[in-house]
């Protein structure tokens, strides 16, 4: 299933709070929604929100009753086919960092692992409820010693391109993880195997599938929808 059917942007439950005047902009609306007043209001909540993002805030976690059954997990990706990881797949791992890494999947796996079941929100409406499991963003930064100074960090893909940039709050959340694990199984292709960023603290768009490369940079980048006129915040 191809995503392209993205319909305007709903309010988050933070956005609704503050009554942000993000609902005028349209999902497909590419023109310049970042200039003027809109802009200009998004800038404003991207502060807001950051200073309302408390780090000891969790996503709770489900109820084993509450996994969404096999199969019925939506499945989006930009590509017109279930993007496949190239061979000899392994994770860039780059920007503002003491110790620029390569790593391999068993790399990945030998780091300490995190598990949680919390319920994916997506912008068009829809929750489901999988576990996940993987390592955190903020054990990577250790890893590679990240620059305090990189305040954001940059997600790429092999699926057509798509990426997003975070707030380095959300990303070093507890509950932000590279995802190698799904429902305790191997992540599957559907879902961006190899690896994939999941987290408790934002809107499904923002958690990159297919992951290629992770830059921890001084200033934030787009992203794939974001640059469409999504949010850039997008917490959950
Ligand atoms: N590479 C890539 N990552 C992506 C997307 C995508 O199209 N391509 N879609 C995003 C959106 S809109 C959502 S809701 C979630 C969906 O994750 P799922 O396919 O596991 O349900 O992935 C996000 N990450
Ligand atoms: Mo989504």
């Amino acid at each position: 299933m191809s995503d392209t059917r993205h319909r305007p942007l709903l309010l988050t439950r933070r956005s609704w709070l503050l009554g942000t005047a993000a609902v005028a902009l349209g999902a497909c609306d590419s023109s310049r929604p970042r200039q003027g007043f809109l802009g200009a209001m998004e800038r404003f909540n991207q502060r807001v929100q950051s200073a309302l993002l408390d780090p000891e805030q969790f996503a709770p976690e489900e109820p084993v009753e509450a996994l969404t059954p096999p199969g019925a997990f939506p499945q989006y990706f930009i590509s017109d086919r279930v993007p496949l990881a190239p061979a000899g797949w392994a994770l860039q791992v780059g920007g503002l960092v003491a110790r620029p890494a390569v790593l391999s999947l068993e790399d990945l796996r030998r780091m300490p692992r995190t598990d949680y079941r919390i319920r994916h929100h997506c912008v068009e409406g829809w929750s489901a409820v999988a576990s996940w499991h993987g390592v955190r963003v903020s054990e990577l930064a250790r890893l590679v010693g990240a620059d305090p100074r990189a305040r954001f960090v940059e997600f790429r893909s092999f699926d057509a391109g798509y990426f997003s940039s975070w707030d380095g709050p959300s990303a070093f959340h507890p509950q932000t993880i590279l995802a190698y694990g799904m429902n305790g199984e191997p992540l599957p292709p559907e879902h961006g195997a190899p690896l994939r960023l999941y987290s408790g603290v934002k809107l499904g768009y923002k958690m990159v599938k297919y992951l290629t490369a992770v830059n921890f940079l001084p200033e934030p980048t787009g992203g794939y929808w974001e640059d469409r006129g999504y949010e850039w915040f997008a917490g959950v």
